[in-house]
């Protein structure tokens, strides 16, 4: 591990920075074709450098036949024509750079699209590429029966090997077997290209699924998962100064250390789901505030100097946060209550598209679903449910919420694209877009943006330790303290107006209300700093 590294580490690089997620498909349609694309994404970094934010995870953008939108990847090493070129990619590089904003790649390597060459000749029978999947034959199968993480089952049979593959997602996503190590250093050497040109991170797509157990039905955390990872570090982004973020649903606290162990051997930080999803069901779970506050409690403070906590409520895959945290009815009061309640947390902080300015889920019908998790669980669903109550489901938590396009103003299709979309836009952006978050200086985005800044003027807001304060079920708050500096934040989590005994120690540093009253508001959350 090289000394710039280190250097670059130690000097809290990755600590006190925030990133930006893009979904290009549903950023910014520079052609008019109605998929977004790179240029698209070159075209509003001003914007983003206005918000203030250091790194944009982009995902993927590479060639694809986008059966699952990308995450099924035909070839990692060209960009797909429906997102650019590889000259826009390395000018996106460049551009970005200027504004001192670095570009996050999306790695999918537990898994390739079927349309990959390599999977190609393993059809054809060439051995060597069958053992770069996982191919079994009808014993062995019947012996493992796994599920697909998208519904059915995970076993494909290929009538010509008489064989089944392995699809821990849909059956045009098949599984690597990371346990070929010529698996492995064909996936460094992707990285290493990347890096090459001046990528500032990785995202790895369900890494902790790249170790398998078959004999215990166990598709995650396998014996080798840290091996494999810290042998990648070593050959790859170990030697180049990068922000690494594994994707880890099965993580706990406890592997949250190991992923994130601050000797460096591993990534910088993981996404955890415990606070996204504490039951098995992502579609019967109903957030559970109480519960929250536990999670969030122990993740800070079991990684407090031994790891690091990535922060985020949204991505691609996940509800919008004021539908599904907060309170439409109260759109821009719950969205900073819950990105205050986030930003000030030990941990760096990552920003979903459209997050900024408040977007939401929408009504969705069965015709205008995109998401093949979502029709796949339609599909099942309907079978035996009501199609009122599966559509609810899919109303609250289908991943095509986040998905709608980025609503910049008030013109045809939110100024995303002068062609209909790939997918229906929110109806609501003549009032939610970008335009009008701007011009309101009290806007959500201008919540987003102090926050942003905070986090680089405030040293407690990186190195502070947290402690919950216990206000009774109807209040969040936690306490942060640093070399005798104390941040406290005290939320209402009820739409009731509440008195609260409790007097926090400092000045009033930050509130989604103009003025300080007596009782807490609506939703009322506020930050007061000791100096
Ligand atoms: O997501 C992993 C994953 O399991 C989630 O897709 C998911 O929504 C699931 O419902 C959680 O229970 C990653 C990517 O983020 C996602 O977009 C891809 O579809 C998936 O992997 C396959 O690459």
């Amino acid at each position: 591990m090289n000394a710039d590294y280190i250097k670059w580490r130690d000097n809290m690089s990755f600590k006190n920075k925030v990133v930006y997620q893009i979904y290009p498909m549903s950023f910014m349609d520079s052609n008019n074709d109605g998929m977004g694309d790179i240029r698209g994404i070159i075209g509003k970094l001003d914007y983003l450098e206005n918000l203030g934010v250091d790194m944009l995870w982009i995902t993927p953008v590479y060639s694809s036949p986008k059966f699952d939108n990308g995450y099924d990847i035909a070839d990692y090493y060209n960009i797909d024509p429906q997102f650019g070129t590889m000259e826009d990619f390395d000018e996106l590089i460049e551009k970005a750079k200027e504004k001192n904003i670095g570009i996050i790649m999306d790695i999918v390597a537990n898994h390739t699209s079927t349309h990959h060459d390599w999977f190609k000749k393993a059809l054809l029978g060439d051995k060597k590429y069958q053992d770069f999947y996982v191919f079994r034959d009808k014993a062995f199968v019947e012996k493992h029966p796994i599920n697909s993480i998208f519904g059915g089952d995970a076993w494909e049979y290929v009538e010509e090997l008489n064989l089944y593959y392995l699809h821990n997602f849909d059956k045009t996503q098949a599984d690597l077997d990371w346990d070929n190590e010529e698996v492995r250093e064909e996936v460094y050497k992707m990285l290493n290209f990347w890096l090459n040109k001046g990528v500032k991170g990785f995202r790895f797509d369900v890494i902790d699924m790249i170790s398998k157990e078959f004999d215990k039905l166990s598709m995650s955390n396998g014996p080798k998962l840290h091996e494999y990872i810290k042998e990648m570090n070593k050959k790859s982004f170990g030697n180049f100064e990068t922000l690494t973020v594994g994707e880890t649903w099965s993580a706990d606290t406890e592997h949250a250390k190991l992923y994130s162990n601050p000797d460096g051997s591993e990534f910088s930080m993981v996404f955890t789901f415990e606070h996204i999803m504490y039951t098995m069901n992502k579609w019967e779970t109903t957030i559970d505030k109480q519960k929250l506050k536990g999670i969030f409690e122990k993740y800070q403070k079991e990684l407090f100097g031994k790891g690091w906590n990535s922060l985020f409520f949204n991505n691609h895959d996940l509800p919008r946060l004021i539908s599904r945290y907060g309170e439409e009815e109260y759109r821009e009061i719950t969205g900073k209550q819950w990105a205050m309640i986030l930003h000030s947390m030990a941990g760096t902080p990552f920003i979903y598209q459209g997050e900024e300015i408040g977007m939401t889920n929408r009504a969705w019908t069965r015709e205008e679903m995109r998401d093949v998790e979502a029709i796949n669980y339609y599909n099942e669903a309907i079978k035996t449910h009501e199609e009122s109550y599966v559509m609810d489901k899919v109303r609250k938590i289908s991943r095509d919420n986040a998905r709608t396009p980025m609503q910049w103003d008030d013109s045809d299709y939110g100024g995303f694209s002068k062609e209909n979309p790939w997918i229906i836009v929110n109806e609501n952006y003549k009032d939610i877009n970008v335009k009008k978050a701007l011009e309101d200086k009290d806007s959500l985005f201008y919540t987003y943006k102090k926050l942003i800044k905070l986090r680089k003027e405030e040293e407690i807001l990186v190195e502070g330790d947290f402690n919950l304060i216990d206000l009774g079920e109807d209040f969040f708050a936690y306490k942060r303290t640093y070399k005798g500096q104390e941040l406290i934040l005290v939320s209402n989590l009820t739409k009731e107006e509440k008195t609260l005994d409790f007097v926090a120690k400092g000045e009033l540093f930050m509130s989604n209300y103009e003025k300080e009253e007596k009782n807490y508001r609506s939703y009322e959350t506020r930050i007061y700093l000791s100096k």
